[in-house]
Parts: structure tokens; C-alpha cells; sequence
């Protein structure tokens, strides 16, 4: 078990959550399961509090959950104390200071730089490599699926208060009540959505709205949102509004900290997720889900995208196997039509996709999750 070590973990919100969300995640999991002193630089404080509403934007320092929370800003100051571990999140460079300190301390702290998560093969053979750079080593830790690869961020007891929530179906209720809002009605299917914009998406709200059975969709408020413009103007939605159409019955919703989205995804059929952070809890939901991934200039997000598909549907049906992967890449590529035509396919497959849903955390999990390999990663280069 690694002593308690102090560990320096930098984040630029590029755009969107995920970068901080990731790393908010790792930061506490290491405080609060390794007793390790976290210091989290972020570069914005203003995005970072969307998800974490108790982070005050306006303070320079402040303690939340273990962790000590730092504004990342220019001419940038070091901690007086350097740290034993430095991680930067996803290639963002360090501060010019920082690398100064670092290299002139007389104990060098063990660098990090924390790429992407990918299912991509190729990344089981860069993980955990070192590089000489400025006269110092960096290590590349690489987030995967595989046994070889750094795993998946999960926390210990997430699975044990998944499954508790799920046996009570009185608690997807409660979720709305608590937040001040109407509780949609239970034997609808329920369809949570936090993607990116998408033409797929209106394509599949209106044919939703012939269902035979009782569609809801819970919208956090976010860029899916502006998908909808035939239906509702985006500038006018506020949370707690409902729409109905037909079958449909669309909850708009406030976006809440990461546990509370966690338990609205604990809480649906299906959830419709996208990026880094949103797809590995959907995942850890145990229940079917449709990933909408970053899309890359260079289109290099499709590699991405059959890497993971090929690894999660492998033990599934040809059928359905086929099903899922035409309506991820309709939804990606904005196809519509294609996306219905999955949808609809998929449904046939209903038990084989959630009995699937529900096994795959085990199976991905089984070889530690991404804080045990890192702590283990790091104790080793440590000794
Ligand atoms: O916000 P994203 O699109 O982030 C993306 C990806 O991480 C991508 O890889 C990266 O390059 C790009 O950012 C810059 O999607 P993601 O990863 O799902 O992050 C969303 C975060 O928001 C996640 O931590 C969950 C959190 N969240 C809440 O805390 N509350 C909410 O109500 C909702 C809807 C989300």
C-alpha cells in the first residue's frame, strides 16, 4: 500500500466537463480511498463548479472532499512544497514555473501525464512508458479496458450503491422530488440524454412519440438541447420544464453534481451519454446505453469508437451485435433514418442488451480499477 504522498494533479478545461470531471474523479478517489494529499490545480473554476455546485469560483484555494482545490492561473506560483507526484491531465503543459521547480528539487517527483481514455489496442504498448524530457522522466499512463492498459476510473463501493438503488425503485422517484420536480410516471421506458448536438436525436424524439409504450426522456440541461430547434426554441428551456408529445414525454433538467447525474443514470433504461466521464458511468449504470464520442477533426473518433464497440459487443448475438453498432454510428454520423432502424432492431434484443449491460462492469473491472493500478503504478517507481 502506497504511504501517504502528496501528488500535484493539473487540469485544463479545454471545453465541455470532461477534462475536470475526470480528473475531480481521480483527485478524490486518491484522497478519500488512499489517503493521499491531492492538490488540484484547475485553470476554471467557473466550468468546474457545474458539476461540483459547492466549489466557490471566487476563491483562489478551498478544501472540498479531501481534496485542495487550486486555481490554475498565470504568472503561476508552485505550492512552496513540492509534491511527490505530479500528473498533467491530457497533455496539458505544465507550468513554466512548475518545471523549473521540478527540475531543480533535489528528490525529482515521479511525472505523469494522464492521457485519454481509449479501447484501442495500440495503447496497451504505450502504457507506462517513460520519455527523457527536460532533463527529467515522464511516464504516459493510459486509461483502457484491458489487462495491460491503466484500467478504468471506478470507485470502491460504486457497484454496492448501484445495486441498492436499483433493488428500490422507489429511489428514481425520490431523485425528482429531491430536486424539486415532478417525478415522471414509472412504467414509461425511461431515456436519459446528455450528448452532443445530433440530427439523429429530434429524428428519434419523433419517432418516440409513436411508440407503442410510454417514452420519457430526461434532458440535463446541455448541447443537446440545441438539436431540438423544430420543437422548442433552446434559448427558452428552463429546468423543470415538460413537453409532451404522443407517446413522449420530455423532463428537462438541472444539471447536478457528478453522484446525482450518477444516480440518474442508475435510475433509466437507457442512457444516451457522450465524451470520456458520462460514457464509463453509463457503463457502471449497468443498463444499456448509446455513447455519442468527441468527434476528432481528423475523424480519428471512429477508430475510437469500433475499437470500444468491437471489445463491448463481442459477446453478444451477431444481430444484435450489428443492431448496436449501426445505431452508435447513425447517432455519431447524425443519420437519422439509420439510427430508427437500429433502435427498432435493438428493441427486439431488449433482455440480451440489459443482461449484457449488467455483467459488463464485472468483466471490465476484474483487474483493478484505474486508482489501484496507479497507486501501484507509482508505488513501484517509488521505492
Ligand atoms: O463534457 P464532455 O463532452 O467532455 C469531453 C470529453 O471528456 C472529451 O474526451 C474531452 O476531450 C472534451 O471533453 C474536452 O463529456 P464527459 O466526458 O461525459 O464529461 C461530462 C461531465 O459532466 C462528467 O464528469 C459528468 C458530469 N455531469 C455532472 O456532473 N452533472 C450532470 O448533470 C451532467 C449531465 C454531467
Amino acid at each position: 500500500m502506497l504511504t501517504r504522498k502528496t501528488w500535484d494533479i493539473f487540469c485544463t478545461v479545454v471545453d465541455n466537463f470532461g477534462d475536470i470531471g475526470v480528473t475531480w474523479r481521480l483527485a478524490r478517489q486518491l484522497a478519500n480511498e488512499y489517503q493521499q494529499n491531492v492538490r488540484l490545480w484547475v485553470d476554471d473554476l467557473a466550468s468546474f463548479s457545474h458539476i461540483c455546485p459547492t466549489i466557490n469560483p471566487q476563491r483562489r484555494q478551498q478544501q472540498c472532499q479531501h481534496v485542495d482545490i487550486r486555481l490554475w492561473d498565470e504568472p503561476f506560483k508552485p505550492d512552496p512544497h513540492p509534491a511527490d507526484i505530479v500528473i498533467e491531465a491530457f497533455a496539458c503543459t505544465l507550468p513554466a514555473t512548475q518545471m523549473t521547480q521540478m527540475q531543480t528539487s533535489a528528490t525529482k517527483p515521479l511525472w505523469i501525464n494522464l492521457e485519454y481514455l481509449s479501447a484501442e489496442s495500440w495503447i496497451d504498448d504505450c502504457h507506462g512508458l517513460p520519455s527523457q524530457q527536460q532533463g527529467m522522466v515522464k511516464y504516459f499512463f493510459f486509461p483502457g479496458f484491458s489487462a495491460k492498459s491503466g484500467g478504468l476510473i471506478c470507485e470502491r463501493d460504486l457497484s454496492l450503491q448501484r445495486h441498492a438503488w436499483q433493488q428500490a425503485p422507489e429511489h428514481r422517484q425520490r431523485w425528482f422530488t429531491e430536486q424539486g420536480l415532478i417525478p415522471p410516471p414509472t412504467e414509461a421506458l425511461w431515456v436519459s440524454i446528455f450528448t452532443y448536438e445530433s440530427p439523429a436525436l429530434p429524428a428519434l424524439l419523433e419517432h418516440w412519440q409513436t411508440s407503442p409504450q410510454p417514452m420519457v426522456c430526461l434532458l440535463p440541461m446541455g448541447r443537446a438541447i440545441h438539436s431540438l430547434p423544430a420543437l422548442l426554441d433552446p434559448t427558452t428551456v428552463t429546468p423543470g420544464m415538460i413537453k409532451q408529445r404522443g407517446s413522449l414525454t420530455i423532463y428537462f433538467l438541472p444539471m447536478t453534481d457528478q453522484s446525482t447525474y450518477d444516480r440518474l443514470l442508475w435510475s433509466c433504461d437507457v442512457n444516451l451519454v457522450r465524451g470520456e466521464d458520462s460514457f464509463l458511468r453509463a457503463q457502471w449504470a449497468a443498463r444499456p446505453f448509446l455513447w455519442h464520442i468527441y468527434p476528432q477533426d481528423d475523424a480519428a473518433h471512429i477508430d475510437k469508437l469500433d475499437a470500444f464497440l468491437q471489445r463491448y459487443s463481442d459477446a453478444l448475438s451477431p444481430d444484435c451485435q450489428q443492431a448496436l453498432k449501426q445505431l452508435f454510428h447513425a447517432y455519431d454520423a447524425g443519420n437519422g433514418a439509420e439510427a430508427i432502424t437500429a433502435w427498432n432492431a435493438l428493441v427486439r434484443y431488449w433482455p440480451e442488451w440489459r443482461k449484457h449491460a449488467a455483467e459488463w462492469p464485472e468483466q471490465v473491472l476484474a483487474g483493478g480499477d484505474l486508482a489501484s493500478r496507479l497507486v501501484i503504478f507509482c508505488e513501484n517507481r517509488l521505492k
